[in-house]
């Protein structure tokens, strides 16, 4: 009697140890969005393959929620680019019962989704959409990890004038919300820097002849064309602009400076003649971070990042940072936690938000093209 007294004890203890030790679980769905088609499917695979490394790397730290292992979970949507397509993958994602969006990549599309996700209560960070509408909407549920295309904008206009010395500078947009807005802000930097526009002209984002408009400008002899849109478009244009003749610099936002620039331009691009901005950028120490999130990635996708996988990263971690201090994914519990995020040490630097949402002191970081390769020039802040 006494000895089956003693297994059945033996045995409660080893049952009860067994379900202290395996630890309650919670399961965290986080939405991106993005470009993962079209003509930008190269930078919408780049921003989800950041959001990926971050899922994956949260639950190898088994991050804890209100007591539980958080088991993160990524829900990819396809925007393709386009504003209504970005409005569809924002309703599927919020009937899906996301906890949170890290997205979409263009302004275009980020804005109108951004009602669909203030609507529902859930917190979204964009990672690249630099429009400055997006965080001016008063929606206390839109977030953004870079610069907007005031800063963008206004600080290539003036580096036109001042250290391009350009004399005579014509603009080209695409006609998006990022393409039209980062240009307009750009006539207004080169302006207020004491310079000139000659012509301005605009296409699409779809658009591959670009022979009208470079023709007209040619006349007008540039030393500088801005063209504000994305690298689709910027290296077929660099073509045409070598086939007839125009020796100007092209300067462009972040939509231009991608590691791709150099193989949509298809070896039209000279040394020293495309200038562009990352709306981010690190400083001394803080650089090996970057470098060894480039490095990781490289290793991991056999891609170099073309611009925005870092800042999805970081964004993806920052919101999990705020369920983690909430130690709740419930949106209404920790978007508070969330919009009171203050220096979060990222990958891309340092994260604090104001009260619109938007990251404080954002950086840039200026590039020109060496040998088809990114090269460094400056942080600016
Ligand atoms: N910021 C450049 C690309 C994304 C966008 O704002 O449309």
């Amino acid at each position: 009697m006494q000895v089956k007294l003693n297994r059945l004890l033996v045995a409660g203890l080893v049952a009860f140890g067994a379900s202290a030790m395996a630890q309650e679980t919670v399961e965290v769905r986080i939405g991106h969005v993005g470009p993962t088609s079209g003509g930008i499917a190269h930078l919408g695979k780049d921003n989800e393959n950041g959001a990926r490394l971050a899922i994956e790397d949260l639950n190898a730290k088994k991050v804890k929620i209100g007591g539980k292992v958080a088991v993160f979970k990524l829900l990819a949507e396809d925007d393709a680019g386009d504003p209504k397509q970005g409005t569809a993958a924002a309703q599927k994602l919020v009937d899906s019962k996301v906890q949170g969006v890290i997205g979409h990549l263009n302004s275009g599309t980020t804005i109108p989704a951004s009602k669909v996700y203030f609507d529902a209560g859930i917190p979204q960070i964009s990672p690249s959409a630099t429009n400055p509408k997006y965080t001016r909407q008063k929606f206390k549920t839109a977030f953004r990890v870079v610069a907007d295309d005031v800063h963008l904008g206004g600080t290539l206009g003036k580096y036109s004038v001042q250290k391009l010395k350009g004399k005579s500078i014509a603009v080209i947009d695409d006609r998006t919300a990022y393409g039209q807005g980062v240009a307009d802000e750009f006539e207004k930097g080169v302006k207020a820097a004491g310079g000139g526009i000659v012509g301005r002209e605009f296409t699409s984002d779809k658009a591959t002849d670009f022979t009208a408009i470079l023709t007209s400008l040619k006349a007008k002899n540039p030393d500088v064309i801005f063209f504000g849109g994305m690298d689709a478009v910027a290296g077929p244009m660099l073509r045409q602009m070598k086939a007839l003749g125009i020796k100007a610099k092209l300067v462009g936002g972040d939509g231009i400076c991608t590691s791709g620039l150099k193989d949509l331009a298809a070896g039209a691009m000279a040394d020293d003649q495309v200038y562009c901005a990352e709306a981010g950028g690190v400083e001394g120490a803080a650089k090996k971070g970057m470098d060894d999130f480039r490095a990781r990635f490289k290793q991991k996708f056999n891609a170099d990042v073309q611009v925005y996988a870092p800042y999805v990263y970081d964004a993806t971690m920052v919101m999990a940072a705020a369920m983690e201090k909430a130690g709740s994914a419930d949106p209404a519990k920790y978007l508070p936690v969330l919009a009171a995020t203050s220096g979060y040490k990222g990958v891309t630097g340092v994260i604090s938000f104001d009260e619109k949402g938007d990251i404080k002191n954002g950086a840039l970081t200026l590039y020109t093209y060496r040998d088809g390769q990114r090269t460094e020039l400056a942080v600016i802040r």
